[in-house]
């Protein structure tokens, strides 16, 4: 439920694949079975995801290009004294751009932090920065919380935190309040922070940007299983699986599970794993929240932020909130 972004040749190192198979092993003992979705983002699930991005039903990533393209000067202008931006999970940099070149009239140089686990998603986000005007991009190849520690030891002065994406929907609501509040007691009276949030929207809207008529989705879904079995040597039939897409609109989420088709077993015989599944028995491989607008500023300030501004894109129901740390 946190990072997302490419990871192409970085092999896992040993820590990390104890790590995923430690969880893969507690994850799919629960009831309901789950995996963490931060696993989608190997190398081919960060490709897959770039791919959902530019799917005519996933509209998330081109709303908030226009909202920040449109409204990025606005956001400048609201912070005159601005010397830095740290972005957590920048992906491959291009929001972080168009925000960059919306600005007019910005005055002196500025230090753009990049914060990701992914190296050659650091060196591709850093790539796409570095040629826009005085922008000085520094990567931090850590999680969001030891990255924005990193950056902010740094600190030239006032800064904005972007956190894009409608990435905030992948937390449940104790995480994501947990996340900003820690994000506000990181950074200082005057700081602000540019939260990108899906809104909830007609529900065959919801589950065509899940579960699209390509198979997009469903392969970064299934993905995942493949993941395990190059990683992990996990012993899957992965046709023995299928994606399905639901909105839970008591949570005002949409949920993504792997279905078991028939009987199945999942076997990892290094991480003591031994799962036997029901035809039909699923496992809960991610929730994506999705708010209505007033909902952004309620959380904001219930995490110690003053919002200042939001910009709504009413054709694809997104808004892009700008909050002051007070
Ligand atoms: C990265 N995150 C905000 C995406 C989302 O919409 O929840 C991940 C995703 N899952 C399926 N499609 C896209």
């Amino acid at each position: 439920m946190d990072s997302r972004a490419t990871n192409p040749v970085v092999a896992l190192d040993h820590a990390s694949v104890e790590q995923f198979a430690a969880d893969v092993r507690y994850y799919l003992s629960l009831t309901p079975r789950q995996l963490p979705s931060r696993y989608f983002y190997d190398d081919l699930g960060s490709a897959l995801f770039e791919s959902i991005c530019r799917l005519p039903w996933y509209t998330i990533t081109r709303a908030e290009t226009r909202l920040l393209a449109v409204h990025g000067d606005s956001v400048f202008r609201r912070l005159p004294s601005l010397t830095q931006v740290i972005e957590l999970g920048p992906g491959n940099g291009e929001k972080l751009r168009t925000l960059l070149q919306a600005a007019s009239r910005r005055r002196g140089p500025i230090d753009v932090h990049l914060i990701d686990v992914s190296a050659s998603a650091l060196a591709i986000a850093a790539q796409n920065i570095g040629n826009v005007g005085d922008a000085r991009p520094i990567t931090h190849q850590a999680t969001y919380d030891s990255g924005l520690r990193q950056a902010l030891t740094q600190r030239t002065g006032r800064t904005l935190v972007a956190f894009l994406g409608s990435n905030i929907g992948n937390f449940d609501p104790p995480g994501a309040s947990a996340f900003l509040q820690n994000i506000r007691a990181s950074v200082k009276n005057g700081d602000a922070v540019l939260l990108g949030v899906d809104l909830v929207k007609p529900v065959d809207r919801l589950l065509a940007a899940y579960d699209d008529p390509l198979g997009v989705t469903a392969a970064f879904n299934r993905n995942l299983l493949v993941r395990m079995s190059r990683e992990l040597g996990a012993s899957i039939d992965l046709d023995g699986f299928s994606h399905r897409a639901v909105w839970n609109a008591e949570q005002a989420r949409v949920e993504m599970h792997l279905v078991a088709r028939t009987a199945q077993t999942i076997q990892i015989l290094r991480a003591h794993v031994d799962e036997r599944l029901q035809p039909g028995e699923t496992i809960w491989t991610e929730s994506s929240y999705k708010y209505v607008s007033e909902q952004i500023d309620d959380l904001l300030e219930a995490c110690g932020f003053n919002p200042t501004a939001q910009w709504i894109d009413r054709d694809d129901g997104f808004a892009l909130t700008m909050a002051e740390a007070s």
